[in-house]
């Protein structure tokens, strides 16, 4: 009877993964014209191999029940590696521990498939407790590097407070996304670091870095914006010196706080720029993801600046482990221009959303920045209706 149990739950168990990963994505019917969504995540927490969770087993699992269970798969970093769509994404276990694990497939918007093993990370002489959303970037010094948050408890946290950390830069690199070398945490003067990147070329002979500090664990405090610093070593990579490239401001989508995204895109315009903004609501934080663009020269200051989101929490997107929230860590640019975003929703779940670099760009020269008042906006939009008006003419 067992054996029987164990047969058909294992056959079920299977048959559903391989349904799902074997499932072709749909395009929305709408658009805004700048990005186009998918209807179906691209990973999620059922995309972890049956295999990553049941003991097969039949002495030992007769009722082929659960035994490690996935809670979420969210916030991946992405690249292209030998043709194929990589996405390093973030698998939060059911003991709410994260690790890392690399997803391949050859379309970008679907058949999302795990490696056999998640990553195995080297650690530094201060164990991580926690690991998580990964930037990968191929530096122009040949290595392709990790960038992710590495999360221990604050030393300094009163008793009985278990719910302080510190939040650091790990940093590691390799060239197959399989064997990884760990170097040193980046030092910063500030006390939290979170949604560090690494530019993907060197300025001024130097490995740069796009940083945000922070005063405390959540909260930005004094800090907060998206930093810019640079380091001699990447091996010891230090920053001794951090301006803002992108700050916070009242009463927009940055206001609470902001963090980039992927590593930059080089365009002949400038430097694309991904990265989120969080506001506060009454039923909580509500995380965007926008776009800006940065001088090529000079990839600290900002060029272009569109107003409002690029992509906010849509439908189900907004319900999740941490509701309302955009986030991303990973985009890829294939060589004809087709730009595939990443993001993850309320912490839970992988998305796409497809468009162009030039279209991207496009949206960044010619979107008018957020003029910062009800008033100023309306003057905006006053100004478009006119010029439309009077260009449609009797055709409406
Ligand atoms: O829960 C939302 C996000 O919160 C953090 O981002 P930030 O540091 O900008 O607030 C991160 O923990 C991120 O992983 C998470 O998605």
């Amino acid at each position: 009877m067992r054996i029987q149990e164990f047969d058909e739950r294992r056959r079920e168990v299977i048959d559903d993964y391989e349904r799902l990963v074997a499932r072709p994505n749909e395009r929305e019917r709408r658009t805004n014209g700048v990005i186009q969504r998918w209807r179906y995540p691209v990973l999620t927490a059922a995309h972890a191999p049956p295999f990553w969770r049941y003991d097969f087993d039949p002495r030992s699992n007769p009722r082929f029940l659960e035994r490690i269970g996935v809670n979420a798969v969210f916030n991946p970093g992405a690249m292209e590696l030998d043709g194929a769509f990589v996405l390093m994404a973030r698998v939060e276990g059911a003991d709410r521990k994260s690790f890392f694990a690399v997803a391949e497939s050859d379309s970008g918007i679907d058949h999302f498939r795990f490696r056999d093993r998640p990553v195995v990370l080297p650690e530094t002489a201060d164990p991580d407790v926690n690991v998580y959303d990964m930037r990968l970037v191929r530096h122009e010094d040949g290595h392709i590097y990790g960038l992710f948050c590495t999360e221990r408890r604050d030393p300094m946290a009163r008793r009985g407070d278990l719910s302080s950390a510190v939040a650091q830069c790990g940093i590691a690199r390799t060239s197959d996304l399989v064997t990884w070398e760990r170097l040193a945490d980046l030092k910063t003067p500030s006390p939290q670091q979170r949604n560090v990147v690494l530019h993907p070329e060197f300025v001024d002979g130097r490995y740069a870095f796009y940083t945000r500090p922070q005063d405390g664990f959540i909260d930005a405090g004094s800090g907060g914006g998206i930093g810019w610093g640079l380091s001699e070593s990447i091996e010891e990579a230090v920053i001794d010196e951090e301006i803002i490239v992108h700050d916070r401001a009242y009463h927009t989508i940055t206001e609470v706080k902001n963090g980039l995204g992927p590593a930059p895109l080089r365009t002949a315009e400038g430097w694309l720029q991904l990265a989120h903004g969080v506001r506060g609501t009454a039923s909580g934080l509500r995380y965007v993801l926008y776009a800006f663009m940065t001088d090529l020269e000079e990839p600290w200051r900002v060029i272009r600046q569109p107003g409002g989101y690029l992509v906010a929490p849509a439908g189900e997107e907004s319900v999740g482990d941490v509701m309302n929230v955009a986030f991303s860590c990973g985009w890829i640019a294939r060589g004809d221009g087709a730009l595939f975003i990443y993001y993850a929703s309320s912490d839970t779940r992988c998305h796409v959303a497809t468009t162009t670099v030039e279209r991207l760009v496009d949206y960044c020269v010619n979107t008018p920045p957020d003029p910062l008042t009800s008033a100023a906006c309306v003057r905006q939009r006053i100004e478009l209706i006119d010029r439309n008006l009077k260009l449609m003419g009797d055709d409406r």
